[in-house]
């Protein structure tokens, strides 16, 4: 099963494609004891090269083969990155990247580079590098594969499909990270053609990269969530409208807050999902919910290696000797 079970409802045919998609929709038995609300999680980082880009980027990437592009590019805090390289490497296309030097994760890194694609470390921020790689794709028979891109949004809508599909009905909430605003558009347009009631969608943003909720673009974006580590969001006229007709809000949470749900959602939920993701826990956990209400978890927490052991307890030193390894199991 894969995401291509809704063609119908896609825009081309699945011409490149690594059966993405049909990811677990897990209850989250402590996240709802701590609410009161029935919480589900979506967890995108089940998707093959670990986020919910590759919901959009089979068809984007789909998209520019029927149109015989030679290239697809992006600019990207790393999960676009990692999708546009294993979906250009499997259609055999070139792929390139351009990531905020020193603010994309180990993992995301070590994908885009595994398969091939050439990476550009810019000195420079997320924005930044999209500005130039519009202005490149002008000049040149590339395809660009941000999420300005309607395939793109396309493929993503068909999260919401599945959680529809799962629950029997919309949920009444959900809960979503922010940062160039495509995936929260994506599901906007995704309950919107599934004609069922459209939830509130919630979306947050890192307080150090919260354009949206200021209402004015960010200059220098910070944020320990380097995935939405973003200042100008390319969807974000599009996101807020999908918001206020959704009677939805979009609102900041912390640094702190954000690796609070982090830590939380891997020691008592089971679920490791990267800092970026943990944000729309975090704004449940902030602010509360009622009904039945799904978060989003954008990405996989093996993206982010560094995050992780910076946040965990630190591994424990042991002699090879029955006696000292029952005190440091057992003690
Ligand atoms: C884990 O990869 O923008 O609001 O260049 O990787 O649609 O941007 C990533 C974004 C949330 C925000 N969670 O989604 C990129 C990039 C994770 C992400 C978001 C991203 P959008």
């Amino acid at each position: 099963m894969s995401l291509w079970r809704y063609r119908d409802r896609l825009p081309v045919e699945p011409l490149v494609t690594l059966n993405e998609g049909d990811t677990p929709l897990i209850p989250a038995p402590r996240l709802s004891e701590r609410t009161g609300a029935e919480v589900w999680l979506k967890f995108e980082g089940a998707n093959p090269t670990g986020s919910f880009k590759d919901r959009g980027m089979t068809v984007a990437v789909s998209a520019a083969v029927r149109e015989g592009a030679q290239a697809v590019i992006c600019a990207s805090t790393g999960n676009t990155a990692a999708s546009a390289a294993a979906y250009a490497a499997r259609a055999g296309l070139r792929g390139a990247v351009i990531v905020p030097e020193g603010n994309i994760a180990t993992g995301k890194l070590a994908q885009a580079l595994m398969h091939d694609a050439r990476v550009v470390a810019l000195r420079g921020n997320f924005d930044e590098a999209l500005r130039l790689v519009r202005e490149l794709v002008e000049r040149h028979p590339i395809s660009l594969v941000n999420s300005v891109n309607e395939f793109r949004i396309d493929g993503q809508k068909t999260a919401a499909f599945e959680v529809c599909d799962g629950l029997g009905e919309a949920p009444d909430a959900l809960f979503i990270p922010v940062g160039n605003a495509g995936n929260i558009t994506s599901w906007h347009r995704g309950f919107e053609e599934y004609e069922d009631a459209i939830p509130r969608l919630l979306g947050f943003q890192a307080e150090g990269a919260a354009p949206l909720v200021h209402g004015r673009a960010v200059a220098r974006p910070e944020t320990v969530a380097s995935a939405i580590r973003i200042g100008n969001p390319a969807r974000g006229e599009e996101a807020m409208e999908a918001i206020a007709s959704s009677r939805g809000s979009i609102r900041a949470v912390s640094d702190q807050e954000i690796l609070a749900a982090y830590r939380l959602l891997a020691a008592k939920e089971g679920v490791f999902c990267e800092p970026a993701s943990a944000a729309s826990v975090a704004g449940l956990l902030k602010y509360g919910a009622e009904g039945r209400v799904v978060c989003v978890l954008t990405g996989h927490g093996l993206k982010d290696p560094t995050a992780a052991l910076d946040q965990a307890r630190s591994v424990i030193p042991c002699e090879p000797s029955l006696a000292a390894v029952e005190e440091v199991v057992m003690g």
